[in-house]
């Protein structure tokens, strides 16, 4: 099992402080009565189905579910359409409730109720067909955190156009990447956003990835950051999104899509070879989504919800979009940096706009830990009541930190987990009902079956021992393929223990059969929530023209969870030199994006390599960990091992 994330595991298992729901919370909780979960475990089709009538459907479902392991076809026979779920069927009673208030990085504010949203989305939806594009096409999308971001994802689930969200720290590698996998014809972008105070520049690096994308037609530009970002529209391909708004109509009635219509693809990374494009339909992962957001955050018809993810990551898609609006929530977005001006911004949107739930990651809550407890005591914070955490396991002093000084104690913590593959929230609280404990994501929401095995898929009884995190049956929100790789849909996920899915996740239940999650086990790394493949990384390093192998692992981070090691053999004539690996840190940053630089780069002659030529990370990671050598026996050259930890130790913990 994942030894680097041991010692941390070990304090979290030893964890005996519970949380009962704060007092009042449950008697005014939307789910208070724990037979919920019997009663979903009896017949979880039966449960999903009960919950899909509060959807609108053009026609309903035949069959809830039809099962051929692994392909699940959710609600067949039904028509449906998500832009309608989270827009029309709201105008009647919640046309003028905000849908998104957004705060620019600068202070700008900008409101839409239900009504006008609906109409910048159908406008949109116009403009798209206007660019040719029909259902089924795929648009890609490359911005920062606007409005007009979740309105061209309406707009493309409007007229049935699957959307490809690319986050705008990736780099035009990264996004020519996955354009051309998902064979776009439309690309939606802006001038530039802010980060910082400083300009993103998204339009010239759209450029530089659209010159190796023969699928994309036109670019449509956005104008955000204006005079601050030097860019060029080239005639007949780009096209600036307030033009095209202008004449547009406000009337585009909403494509009757099959429940298994393609919502959208989510490219992630995985183990080996490029980013896998993870495919999610329509009416089962609206459904999740939107009882999960309800029953998790205890949503109310009153709340302002803040998820302060990127909507490029799922966590922005299911719990800023899809989620959210599906219920007719008042969702905050903020555009910019938590310590931008100054390291309260957040405490300062909160008591502004009284924000009531915050769902955020470890990796910030942590980041706030550090900055000290001056920044949020400088605001008032009492509206909130519900806080959420996810994209990585909460280590249990960053639980408590938040619990006080955030929600101060009377705020019931949910703990998260879930997948870009699960596509909604898997393992959680239900705030009104559970009991928490500091570290832990508690129990499957209902209607889920989890399980931990062995090596050799057995279970492993709670209390036992760590061991594979799996989930027994299928969910409404689960993706239902690879785009154009529905082999590695099978291999990847399906094959390791037949008949169950398999996360990729290492975890262990503890007595009261709790979950406790360690993390990853594959070659993926989670660095501040964000999964980064090592091979990518390495893929980077080499395509730097000096490196002639590499080797890429995680290592503990007090801040971002993990952080990125790398093991680099340079080639013949080329210097281990403070600049050489500053070098290949920039190289890697342009090639994929900041997220994935590494934070160490240690030089060596060779890598430890088993007789069967594989490379053992194990050992590399105790190395990178400055940590007691593990058992080297299997090791083809032993002596290249212990060079490596002297370089190490010289190093110290070097940057
Ligand atoms: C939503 C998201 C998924 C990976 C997953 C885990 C880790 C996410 C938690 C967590 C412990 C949590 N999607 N993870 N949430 N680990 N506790 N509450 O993050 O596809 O980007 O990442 O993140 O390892 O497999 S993701």
């Amino acid at each position: 099992m994942a030894t680097e994330a041991q010692s941390s595991f070990d304090i979290l298992l030893a964890e005996d402080r519970v949380y009962p729901p704060p007092p009042g919370f449950a008697a005014q909780a939307s789910v208070n009565d724990p037979q919920i979960y019997a009663e979903a475990d009896k017949d979880f089709e039966g449960f999903w189905a009960k919950h899909a009538e509060s959807l609108d459907w053009f026609q309903k479902w035949d069959t809830v579910l039809e099962w051929d392991v692994p392909w699940a076809k959710w609600f067949t026979g039904g028509k449906i359409n998500a832009s309608y779920n989270c827009l029309d069927r709201h105008l009647a009673d919640k046309g003028t409730k905000q849908a998104i208030i957004w705060e620019g990085e600068f202070g700008e504010q900008k409101t839409y109720t239900y009504t006008e949203l609906h109409a910048e989305v159908c406008k949109f939806a116009n403009v798209l067909k206007g660019l040719g594009l029909q259902t089924g096409d795929r648009v890609a999308i490359y911005m920062g955190m606007v409005p007009e971001l979740p309105i061209a994802l309406l707009a493309s689930a409007r007229i049935g156009c699957p959307h490809s969200v690319v986050f705008g720290g990736f780099s035009p590698d990264s996004l020519s990447d996955r354009i051309n996998d998902a064979e776009a014809k439309v690309l939606i972008t802006q001038d530039g956003s802010f980060r910082r105070g400083s300009v993103v520049p998204l339009k010239q690096n759209a450029d530089e990835a659209v010159k190796k994308t023969p699928s994309i037609e036109h670019v449509v530009v956005l104008r955000r950051a204006g005079d601050k970002a030097q860019i060029q529209m080239q005639e007949g391909r780009d096209l600036w999104w307030h033009d095209l708004m202008k004449d547009a109509s406000p009337d585009c009635p909403a494509e009757q899509l099959d429940s298994e219509h393609m919502l959208y693809i989510l490219y992630t990374s995985g183990t080996t070879g490029k980013p896998k494009g993870i495919v999610h339909t329509t009416a089962g992962y609206l459904l999740q989504t939107m009882l999960t957001t309800k029953w998790v955050f205890d949503l109310k018809d009153d709340d302002i919800y803040w998820c302060t993810a990127d909507i490029g990551w799922v966590t922005g898609h299911s719990y800023i979009v899809y989620g959210p609006m599906a219920n007719g929530a008042t969702c905050l977005m903020y555009e910019g940096a938590p310590d931008y001006p100054d390291k309260d911004r957040f405490w300062d949107i909160v008591q502004r706009h009284k924000v009531t739930i915050l769902y955020t990651a470890p990796t910030s809550i942590r980041t706030f830990m550090k900055w000290g407890t001056e920044y949020p005591e400088r605001h008032d914070l009492s509206s909130l009541r519900v806080l959420g955490t996810v994209g990585e396991p909460i280590n249990p002093e960053a639980w408590m930190w938040y619990n006080q000084y955030i929600g101060h104690g009377k705020s019931p913590i949910v703990d998260t987990w879930w997948q870009t593959e699960t596509g909604a929230i898997m393992i959680t609280p239900l705030p009104g009902i559970t009991e928490t404990i500091p570290g832990s994501a508690t129990v499957p929401f209902p209607g889920i079956s989890a399980s931990i095995v062995d090596e050799n898929g057995k279970d492993i009884e709670p209390g036992a021992a760590a061991g594979y995190l799996c989930l027994n049956r299928p969910w409404p929100s689960m993706f239902r393929t690879i785009f154009n790789d529905p082999d590695r849909y099978v291999q990847t996920y399906w094959s390791k223990f037949p008949g169950r899915y398999f996360t990729g996740d290492g975890a262990k239940q503890m007595n009261n059969g709790y979950y406790a999650i360690i993390g990853r086990v594959d070659d993926v790394l989670n660095v501040s929530g964000h999964r980064i493949g090592t091979w990518e990384v390495e893929s980077a390093l080499v395509d730097s023209g000096d490196v002639a192998e590499a080797a890429v692992v995680g290592t503990e981070d007090v801040i971002t969870g993990q952080a990125i090691a790398a093991f680099v053999t340079l080639k013949t004539g080329i210097e281990g030199t403070e600049d050489e690996r500053q070098k290949l840190k920039q190289h890697v940053a342009k090639k994929i994006g900041a997220i994935a630089r590494p934070k160490q780069i240690i030089f060596t002659a060779d890598l430890p390599k088993t007789r069967s030529a594989k490379i053992m990370r194990r050992l590399l990671r105790d190395v990178a960990a400055g940590r007691v050598l593990g058992d080297t026996t299997t090791l083809a050259d032993p002596a290249v091992v212990n060079e490596l930890k002297e370089q190490y130790e010289q190093m110290g913990a070097a940057e």
